[in-house]
């Protein structure tokens, strides 16, 4: 008996050995390439709590979403257990994780759970303490395959974030269908608006070779739920829809179906010109219905589960219906009715705006698209960026969410920081998201938010969807910043509930890349959380907008005149002058706030009334203007300037208060994009107050930092190649 007990000890100490061995044999340099799913050993007060819950994974049946199921609930339970968690063919204990659906678990389809499964629908689960032969296991239950794969990472997550794995009831389900990824990828490896090394897909060796580093992609994505994406620029080459490419493209696909990743294609709306060799694309010519149609053909006999076709059209130099006089509804729908049969959608991008003399930027998507309403097929969906000019630090929400009841519409975000300090400014974006998501449309009255029309419920849109630009790239760490990957994060948590606020985000977000540490946490999750209105404050407070640097948008450049576009230019939208600065999108100047529906129009309409954060947005206000705070139009600019730059100030000492908290690889990294978020935000304030002030002739207040150097050294030089 004893002897036997020794041996079974010896036994188990041996595999401990074996786990540990296995992980210092895996464990590599902290590059932050394992993203969050992280799954190092928990502290010893958890694992005394978590380890009599968790001693076996079950899954029954096989395919290969289960498969990467029970393969990331062994290897994670095992890392963050510090133990092997075997994989078992039945219950033998308690503590087994049963998981599946009816159909591919006998132990799951005995539950009598299919009613409820049913309303969850295939990607949605349930995750419950129960008792099952006499054992007390946790079920992780589907109707789908997709969804029990969700619920493995939402119950690895729990222990991730310290969470209670006994006593479980969690029910959930994604309340938007389409979360997808919008890779702006070119052909050539290269990202527009990438700043995290080159583009992921090497087409040149697919479908050859598929890179193993995919596989990791697609984990990422469904551990947050996100279920598809676009692999290339909507910058569109004509090639990616050609049979060579379809057939690279179908690689990736088969290497993200495990992980119900479906791919979908940018496509250039003149195709049938440069590849069927077609003289028009026109979307009423029948020779062109008909090549579309057996473009579908062909991409669904290779990718049965391809998602459908991304389009800008008739923006920024892309073709599209209006070349032939058509409408953008005449254009998607040439689109969606060669995929409809396929079950595709055609997703068309509301991201148009003409060069009209005269004309407000902010009014041209709504204006071009708004007549179209009711028009699209049913297997269309507008996707709208969240604010009306483009991906701005701050911007009022689009005008277009409620302003076409009979459109199915998705919201675009962008992840990869374009306007917001690319891969050197710490900048979390769930907190400017959820400003768009909270905020009211009033289209059906109070209450009418962003978050309500696109998730269907405002005006019963069937389809539902939420598309995020991605920053991923080559870099070891996905994102070139760490912190960049918290915004990849956020944007699969919010796909997946419109409704979660940004600091849950933020913590679990941190809890499972950096520490467990509750003090430590605390600091991160500030610094997060403060980040968003901080980079506003030094980039473009009060309602300014579009003040960057030409070209690679990136640093300050209010003064720049010299675009081919007027609408590609600063002046155009700060409109600085003797008098004041802003744009006056009134009725006594472009008037685009009539596109928003009362009361929203008259509370952004009144000086009074309109929210500081939008002042200079839809307002043109006299420098000696008194703003809420009773200081001047221009003391307050300044101080809101020089507010963010004593914030990253203050973030660096909070940061540097975390050493030794977490590794020192990323500690350290982290430390010196902080120190270029600092020159970069004096800059900032430095450049555009030495700017406005030609035209304010104002001293700056007492407060506020002195600038090193002179207007026209910052006009010298981008900050981009300093
Ligand atoms: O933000 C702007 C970018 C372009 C981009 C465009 C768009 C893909 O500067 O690089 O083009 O938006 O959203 O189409």
């Amino acid at each position: 008996m004893k002897a036997g007990r020794i041996r079974r000890d010896i036994v188990s100490g041996s595999s401990l050995l074996a786990v540990l061995l296995l992980l210092t044999g895996t464990a590599r340099a902290e590059d932050g390439y394992r993203l969050w799913l992280r799954y190092d050993a928990l502290p010893s007060r958890a694992l005394r709590v978590y380890r009599p819950h968790v001693t076996s994974v079950v899954v029954e049946g096989k395919s290969a979403t289960l498969d990467a199921a029970r393969a990331e609930l062994v290897e994670g339970c095992a890392g963050l257990l510090g133990r092997s968690i075997p994989s078992a063919e039945r219950i033998e204990r308690d503590g087994a994780i049963v998981v599946g659906t009816p159909h591919s678990s006998p132990l799951i389809g005995g539950l009598g759970w299919a009613r409820q499964l049913d309303a969850l629908g295939a990607e949605g689960f349930l995750i419950r303490s129960v008792k099952l032969k006499g054992r007390a296991v946790t079920v992780i239950a589907s109707k789908g395959e997709a969804g029990a794969l969700y619920g493995a990472f939402h119950f690895l997550r729990l222990m991730q974030t310290l969470r209670p794995v006994g006593g479980l009831n969690v029910s959930e389900r994604p309340r938007l269908q389409i979360r997808v990824l919008n890779h702006w990828d070119n052909l050539d490896g290269t990202i527009e608006r990438g700043y995290a090394g080159r583009s992921l897909w090497d087409w040149k060796s697919l479908p050859g070779r598929v890179d193993p580093r995919l596989r990791d992609y697609a984990r990422a994505n469904a551990s947050i739920g996100v279920n598809g994406s676009v692999l290339n620029n909507v910058n569109a080459s004509s090639q990616s829809l050609s049979d060579e490419y379809i057939r690279k493209t179908a690689a990736i696909a088969d290497a993200f179906r495990p992980y119900r990743i479906r791919v979908y294609l940018a496509a250039r709306f003149s195709a049938p010109m440069e590849l069927g060799g077609l003289k028009t694309a026109d979307p009423l010519d029948a020779e062109v219905a008909a090549w579309w149609r057996h473009k579908a053909e062909e991409i669904y006999k290779l990718i049965p589960d391809f998602g459908g076709l991304l389009v800008k059209a008739n923006s920024e130099g892309q073709p599209g219906p209006r070349t032939y006089g058509r409408t953008h509804a005449e254009g998607a729908n040439v689109l969606a009715s060669a995929l409809a049969p396929h079950g595709g959608v055609c997703i068309w991008r509301a991201f148009v705006y003409d060069a009209d003399k005269d004309y407000d930027r902010a009014a041209a998507a709504y204006d071009s698209l708004r007549p179209s309403d009711g028009r699209f097929a049913p297997n269309v969906l507008l996707q709208v960026k969240n604010g009306p000019i483009d991906f701005q630090p701050r911007e009022p929400f689009h005008p277009l969410f409620g302003a076409m009841p009979k459109t199915q519409m998705m919201l675009e975000v962008q992840v990869t920081q374009e306007y917001l300090g690319q891969s050197n400014n710490l900048v979390f974006l769930a907190p400017m998201w959820r400003e768009v998501l909270d905020s009211d449309t009033y289209a059906k009255g109070a209450g009418s938010t962003v978050t309500r029309v696109i998730d269907g419920s405002l005006f019963g849109q069937r389809m539902t969807g939420m598309a995020g630009v991605a920053n991923t790239g080559s870099d070891r760490n996905w994102t070139g910043h760490h912190f960049a990957q918290s915004n990849w994060y956020a944007f699969g948590r919010l796909a997946w509930n419109p409704d979660t606020p940004s600091r849950q985000i933020a913590g679990e977000w941190a809890g499972m890349t950096f520490t467990h540490d509750g003090a430590a946490l605390k600091t991160i999750e500030r610094v997060m959380l403060g980040s968003h209105e901080a980079a506003v404050d030094y980039m473009t407070p009060l309602g300014l907008h579009h003040l960057m640097w030409g070209g690679h948008h990136y640093g300050p450049a209010p003064w720049w005149d010299t675009e081919p576009r007027a609408d590609w230019n600063p002046v155009t939208y700060h409109r600085a002058d003797a008098r004041g600065v802003g744009y006056d999108r009134t009725a006594s100047g472009s008037n685009s706030v009539r596109q928003y529906h009362s009361p929203a129009r008259e509370r952004f309409s009144n000086l009074e009334t309109c929210p500081e954060k939008f002042l200079l947005w839809f307002h043109h206000v006299p420098w000696d203007y008194r703003v809420r705070s009773g200081r001047t139009l221009w003391d307050e600019l300044a101080l809101r300037y020089q507010r963010g730059v004593s914030w990253v100030r203050w973030a660096d000492v909070s940061w540097d208060s975390l050493a030794g908290a977490f590794d020192d690889e990323r500690h350290a990294e982290v430390s010196k994009k902080l120190a270029l978020q600092g020159r970069d935000a004096a800059w900032w304030r430095d450049a555009c107050l030495l700017y406005f002030q030609t035209f304010s002739k104002r001293q700056l207040p007492p407060g506020v930092e002195r600038p090193r150097m002179t207007l026209e050294e910052f006009k010298a030089r981008s900050l981009l190649s300093n």
